[in-house]
This record gives C-alpha cells, structure tokens and sequence, in this order.
C-alpha cells in the first residue's frame, strides 16, 4: 500500500476508533501498533463495493442496498466443530441446500449410546453459512431407514413456521421450498414436528449463519459449538442403549448437558487448537429444548459479544454471555496466553457433573506480565483441619472388561480427580503433595493403597525418604473406581504394574477400616 493512501487510512481508523459507536474496537484490540496496522489491512481486503449498513439499515435489513442476485451455488455444509468458509461474494446469490435426516444410535458418552435424530448423521446438524439477500432452495431428505416424519424450522427464514409445513417429508421423501435470507444474524434451526419436544431432544438441532452485506471481520479461528441437553431412562453414567424420557423431559432435569452431542466431543484430544496472537470467533447455539445456557470460556474475556446473535457487537468485555434455547451468540475474543481454555455453561454443576464442558489448546510463547503462573506454593492449613470429605457421584457404568480398559478409564479419573493435587506426571508437589510416580509407599502395599484412596489419609507419611504430613480428602469413590485410578497409577511412572481389582477394593472397605479422625468413622 502506498504511503499516502496508508496515512489517509490510519486517519479513518483512527476516526472510526474514536468516534463511531458501532465499529468501537474493544482495549484488547487496539493494544499495539501491530493490532493498528493489522486492523488497517482488514480494512483494506474487506469487500469495499458495498457501503457498511447503517443503523437503520440493520433495523429494517430490507430497506438495505445491495447489488442485485446473481449465479448459483450450492451451500458448503460442515459438521461441529467446523465451520464452512466465510462468504467473499460482494453480491446475493441463488444457493442450493440439501440436509439429510438420519436417525442412529451414537455415543452420548463412554459405555452409553442414544438414538439420535439428526441433520445430517451428528449433533448439532450441519452448519450452514450464507450471505444476506441468498435466495435459498431447501431441500430436505429424509432417508428410507427412518422411523419417523421430520421436517425443518429454520429461525432465518421470514414465513409461517419457518418452513416447517413446507418441509414435512415422510421416510424415503424428499421435499423443496425457497425463502430469500432478508436478515443477517445467527439462527438456530431444529425440527418441528409433532411431538416437538422429543424431536428437539433426540438431537434435531443445528445453526444457519447469514453473514451481512461486507461480512464478517476477519478473525484467525471460527469454531462451532453447540449446547443441548439429553434425557435419558437410566441415570448420568448408566450404560449401554439409554431410551429418551418423557418424564424427565417434562421436569426439565436433564441427565447430560453436552457441547457438540455428547460428553467429551470437544474435550481432551477433541479439543480444538488455537494459537497465541490468534483471534477467535466461536458460533455458539443452544437447542435446548429446555435450558438456559451461561455461557462462558474459563480464563478468557470476550472482547467482543454478538448478544442473542444478533448482526453486530452489541457488548465488549464479557465474562458470561445468556444463551436462551433456540438462541444463539457470536462471541470473539484474542488470545493473548497459552495453556487450556475450557468451555462451560457456569450453571456449574452442569458442566463437571453432566458433561458441559469444551476446550481450546492453546499454543505459544507465555507471556508472563499478562499472566505469571503459579509462583509461590506453600501449605496453608487452618488449625484442627481435618479429613474432608468430597461426595462423588458414583457412576452405574458397567465395569472394566480388561486391564487396557481398566487403564484408559483410571486415566479420566486421574485427570479429572487426583491430578490437582498430585500433578500430570503423577511428581507431586514438594512438601504439600507426594508422587505417586515411582512411589515406594504405594509400590510395597497395594492393599495400604486402596485403603488411602478409599478413606483419605492424614498424619505423617514417608514417600522416597520425603516426609509428607498434609491431608488427601475422603474422595467417595466407589470400588471400580478405585480400582481403575489406582491401576492407571501402577501402570506408569514407573510404577510396578500392579492391577487393582474392584474385588480387592471390597475387602478392603469391609477390612480396614478408615481412620479415626475421617468423620462418620465411628
Ligand atoms: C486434594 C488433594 C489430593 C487429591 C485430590 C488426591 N490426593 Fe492422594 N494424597 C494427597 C496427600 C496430601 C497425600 C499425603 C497425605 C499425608 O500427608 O498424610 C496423598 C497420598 C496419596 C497416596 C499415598 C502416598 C503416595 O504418594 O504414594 C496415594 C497412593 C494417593 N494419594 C493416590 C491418590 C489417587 C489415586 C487420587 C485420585 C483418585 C488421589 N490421591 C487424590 C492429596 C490428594
Ligand atoms: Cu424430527
């Protein structure tokens, strides 16, 4: 770019931070002069053709100019986390889109399947990404293996039901209706046959993004999650095919709150990557079909909120964003240091207990003015502390078939439970935590083992000739799951191998008994 025209756009830059409320960049983004510069390019390979919208405008999109409908196209279509490339057209075009019903049984999480409705073989249904003024042609399938009627209501789609009369396809049908997309934003669509709610619950849900005239600024990152609540017969955790209730539905207490259709689809190695430096978009939905979700990325600030994913930012320097069902937010934010971000709704016991719970790896260099790390540890007891006595929900999972299972299943329990304290590579922490990495305490007695973990421990304890006297709580684990953390530990670290039985853990709870300091010890 030439100099001049460089300086004439720093000053409309500048103008446009300074003054006009809409394009208001939020702190982080004007932090240095590499963000400027970076912003002015943006600025220079948006598309220009056609004039930013202004407030009326938005307000009544079609009163908005744009340049008349021209060529055909069919929609790229993805499935979650993924999103389909932004829209570089300058102009409306006539878009072709065709989505699959498939009704399959699926993981909802390990050991429990579910038989979900879907558009387009998962949950949520495909993404689906077009501009402002497409005129689109909807084409739904619903394929010859289903057992039910379906049908789509789009919340873009301006008419009566959103589609949903015109869609309804009967198995081994296809149906076609047309809507022209007159108002950019986020939308949510799902099924609306009867009975709606259960066609909801089972996993008919997905978004539709209609990008506005200019588009989207230009961000690193675009990923899609989706929030939605599963009712099942047998409680969380119970294993194997798990029938839809309608009872539980009713009482809107849900047994599994996900992101993307099941426990762990976006965590742990579904985790989706990010870099330091990179600004991130997420298109977030909720399906419902009852709950409120509180959106929010644990560690990170949204710099920018697109509230009930309307077409602008509306809000900058959020911690929590409400999503309603049937909703939507876009929400945007720079990453500034590395590690784990991790995705919940803070209805908290909804994402440690039922699954509500994402993550973004992010990598890259620290940056330890904006954050330190940890950098003093030392204990901190009150005085008479005693054992604590942390209840878990004991989980109906069928037991471990074999030691491999055994393993993977302790290495969950591990992460989530033990890891806090006694770190990932099982080195502890000194003075405050033992190893369990090449421990000779846990090596020369696997029943003394079983027992600290079942009852907690507490008093002075030598581990590889360190003296320990801290206080590991009462856990509430039941026996496999004891079994399964303990022989994950034997199994690494150099530790012996040791394969702890849920039958060994059962003696021991019948045997020894626990210290007499636990509380309910007498
Ligand atoms: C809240 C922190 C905490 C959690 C969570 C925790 N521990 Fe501990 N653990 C301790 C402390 C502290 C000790 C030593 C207690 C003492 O000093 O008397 C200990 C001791 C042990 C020991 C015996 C000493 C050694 O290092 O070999 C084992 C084995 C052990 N823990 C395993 C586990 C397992 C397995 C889990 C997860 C199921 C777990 N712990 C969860 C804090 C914790
Ligand atoms: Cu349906």
């Amino acid at each position: 770019m030439k100099t001049t025209s460089r300086l004439l756009l720093t000053g409309l830059v500048t103008t446009l931070l300074t003054q006009c409320g809409d394009k208001e960049l939020s702190p982080n983004e004007k932090m240095s002069q590499a963000t400027f510069i970076k912003a002015m390019e943006s600025y220079e390979t948006a598309p220009a053709a056609v004039p930013a919208p202004t407030g009326d405008a938005l307000a009544n999109p079609t009163k908005q100019q744009d340049k008349p409908v021209l060529g055909t196209e069919n929609a790229v279509l993805t499935d979650a986390p993924n999103v389909p490339p932004p829209i570089t057209r300058d102009h409306p075009t006539k878009v072709t889109i065709k989505l699959e019903v498939v009704e399959l049984v699926k993981r909802m999480a390990d050991g429990v399947d579910y038989t979900f409705w879907t558009f387009g073989g998962s949950v949520p249904g495909k993404f689906i990404r077009i501009r402002q003024n497409d005129e689109v042609e909807f084409h739904l399938m619903n394929r010859p293996d289903s057992k039910m009627p379906h049908n789509i209501d789009l919340h873009a789609v301006t008419g009566p039901g959103g589609g949903a009369a015109a869609s309804f396809t009967a198995p081994g049908h296809a149906s076609v209706f047309s809507f022209k997309a007159l108002n950019p934003g986020l939308y949510v669509y799902h099924c609306a046959t009867a009975p709606v709610g259960m066609h909801v619950a089972n996993g008919m849900y997905g978004l539709i993004l209609i990008e506005p005239i200019g588009g989207l600024p230009k961000v690193d990152k675009e990923f899609y999650v989706f929030q939605s609540e599963f009712y099942t017969k047998g409680p969380h955790g119970e294993a194997g095919l798990q029938p839809f209730s309608m009872e539980k539905a009713l009482t809107e207490i849900p047994d599994y709150v996900v992101f993307n259709g099941s426990v762990g689809a976006m965590a742990g190695d579904n985790a989706v990557q990010a870099a330091v430096g990179e600004k991130v978009r997420l298109f977030v939905g909720n399906g419902g079909p009852n709950l409120v979700s509180s959106f929010h990325v644990i560690g990170e600030i949204f710099d920018n909120v697109y509230l009930e994913g309307g077409a602008k930012p509306a809000q900058h320097q959020v911690q929590t964003t409400m999503i309603p069902a049937g909703g939507s937010a876009i929400v945007e934010f720079g990453l500034e240091v590395p590690g784990t971000y991790i995705l919940v709704d803070h209805s908290i016991f909804r994402a440690f207990n039922k699954g509500a719970v994402g993550m973004i790896k992010v990598s890259g260099p620290e940056n330890k003015l904006v954050y330190s790390g940890k950098q003093d540890d030392r204990i901190y007891q009150m005085e008479g502390s005693t054992i604590q006595s942390i209840a878990q929900a004991s989980t109906q999972q069928a037991p471990a078939a074999n030691k491999e299972e055994r393993i993977a299943r302790g290495k969950m329990l591990y992460t989530s439970i033990c890891m806090a304290c006694h770190q990932p590579e099982g080195q502890g922490i000194p003075k405050a935590f033992p190893p369990v990495a090449k421990s000779d305490y846990l090596n020369a007695d696997p029943k003394r083992a079983i027992a600290t973990v079942l009852h907690g421990l507490q008093g002075k304890v030598t581990v590889n000739g360190e003296t320990y006297e801290s206080i590991m709580p009462q856990l509430g684990l039941n026996d496999e799951q004891v079994a399964n953390a303990l022989t994950y530990v034997y199994n690494n670290w150099g530790n012996n191998g040791t394969e702890v039985l849920p039958a060994m853990v059962k003696e021991v709870r019948a045997t020894v008994p626990p210290p007499a300091t636990a509380p309910g010890a007498h």
